[in-house]
């Protein structure tokens, strides 16, 4: 429904662009550079406003990009109070986009690049939620934490913007994903909607790893190479497993399809897990309680398949992850089962939670052809003695440099035949080859993930959106 107030707060702002009325809250000296030069003002405003310059005080807005603000704002002074509040608004706002002015509205299918939909640059903030451990209470209000997140506010806005992008694509995919859709045109339809969508740019925007559709017994790491006529049947369980990436921040986010209704406790346990992951994640909180959380709700759940009633379990041996820019695997794990390290939560990093619930034996081997690739982080320079190989390496350090890539990847930008190059730079250690993780033949695999963002003053669920 479209919130009255909220529509109005959009056209003030398209106003203070037009005419030269901007909010109230701007200070003098910007007042005098917007009228200066308007469309150069613009963009230095979304930048102020990014970094907090801007507080709007009863919160209703005096433009759009005042509401971000105010959003902003409210979650990172009033605590959860605010920032539910502010969660609220944005809901609103969404909803009230494609009004006579300010944002515009995406398309169905989705055709304009994130960027252009949200003019002043300012992308929407995930969920935000504050931290439950009496420890952490003083965050909420810390006046030095805020202003701590002020100088990552542009990190902050790019990493947001993947997220943008990731829900966009796969709130379309998830209407067109049905049985009989061959994987590989699906994969294939997702990524160009990912790289149209977050305005592909090099190595500063785009896809952060390949589109993982892994089937039934395969958790993970499985997407079609050249040739592969798989087909998505009904009584599969598909994990669509896919990152975006801005500037080297990546959002690793994914779910799970099954249209079989039989299957729907799996995919409850896994989300459900994955949910509690989160809601235990905090600065300072250990990651093996973290795992122990996830565990105690994942095998709550059961389902019954052909008369017989199975536990689902967690993946004992899959985690998620820290991720770091341009480093999808940072150093920490994420466990998804009691036991695991006494490693600390730190403030300012970024995680990818996710939970892989299995009606098998719960532990995941390599199996099957591998189609995914990275070059290992740390790795320095390798002499090479095969010229294809060092051919090879450059179109990967030129394409992907330090982000996951897949043999489809290599195929779309032109490179042939590049099998035993690719075979000699896992061989020199420079390339790490990810085979597909696969419980045992039969059973079935369910993935929930979201990436989130221990901020100074709260928990950012970066990837949350209506769907999941
Ligand atoms: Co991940």
């Amino acid at each position: 429904m479209v919130a009255p107030g909220e529509d109005v707060a959009v056209d003030a702002s398209a106003d203070a662009v037009e005419g030269g009325e901007e909010p109230k809250v701007l200070s003098k000296s910007q007042r005098k550079r917007l009228n200066k030069k308007k469309a150069a003002e613009e963009k230095r405003r979304a930048e102020a406003e990014l970094s907090g310059v801007q507080i709007d005080e009863d919160g209703e807005g005096n433009g759009a990009a005042g509401d971000d603000t105010a959003a902003a704002a409210a979650a990172a002074v009033g605590g959860e109070e605010g920032a539910e509040g502010a969660a609220k608004k944005k809901k609103k706002k969404k909803k009230s986009k494609g009004g006579k002015g300010g944002a515009r509205q995406q398309t169905d299918p989705p055709t304009i690049p994130v960027p252009d939909l949200y003019p002043n640059g300012i992308f929407p903030e995930g969920e935000i939620v504050s931290y439950p451990q009496d420890y952490n209470t003083y965050r909420t209000t810390s006046e030095e934490l805020r202003e701590r997140e002020r100088l990552e506010a542009n990190v902050y806005n790019d990493v947001r913007r993947a997220a943008e992008v990731h829900r966009q694509v796969r709130q379309h995919m998830q209407k067109v994903i049905k049985p009989g859709i061959k994987l590989i045109d699906m994969c294939e339809q997702l990524e160009g909607l990912s790289r149209s969508l977050i305005k592909e740019d090099g190595l500063q925007a785009g896809i952060a790893f390949p589109t993982g559709c892994s089937l039934n017994h395969v958790a993970a790491h499985y997407t079609p190479n050249k040739g592969d006529n798989t087909v998505l049947g009904y009584d599969d369980v598909m994990k669509i497993d896919f990152g975006t990436q801005v500037n080297g921040r990546i959002i690793d986010s994914a779910f799970t399809v099954a249209f079989n209704p039989i299957f729907d406790p799996l995919k409850e346990a896994s989300r459900e897990a994955t949910n509690a992951g989160i809601a235990a994640a905090g600065i300072d909180v250990r990651l093996c309680d973290v795992g122990e959380a996830i565990q105690e709700v994942m095998e709550s759940y059961e389902l019954e398949i052909g008369g017989k009633t199975l536990q689902v379990k967690s993946v004992r041996n899959l985690t998620g992850h820290s991720i770091a820019p341009y480093q999808i695997h940072a150093g920490k794990s994420v466990p998804i089962v009691k036991g695991g390290e006494a490693t600390k939560m730190e403030e300012g990093e970024f995680f990818a939670v996710e939970t892989f619930g299995s009606t098998g034996k719960g532990y995941i081997r390599e199996d099957l052809e591998c189609s995914h690739y990275m070059k290992d982080f740390h790795v320095g320079h390798v002499p090479l003695r095969l010229p294809r190989a060092k051919q090879l390496l450059g179109t990967i350090d030129r394409n992907f440099g330090t982000l996951a890539f897949c043999r489809r990847f290599l195929d779309r930008i032109g490179e042939t035949k590049y099998l035993m190059a690719l075979k000699n730079l896992c061989d020199t250690g420079i390339v790490v080859p990810y085979p597909p993780l696969c419980d045992t033949k039969g059973c079935h695999v369910a993935q929930y993930e979201h990436t989130i963002l221990l901020r100074p003053t709260c928990k950012e669920i970066l990837s949350k959106g209506e769907d999941y």
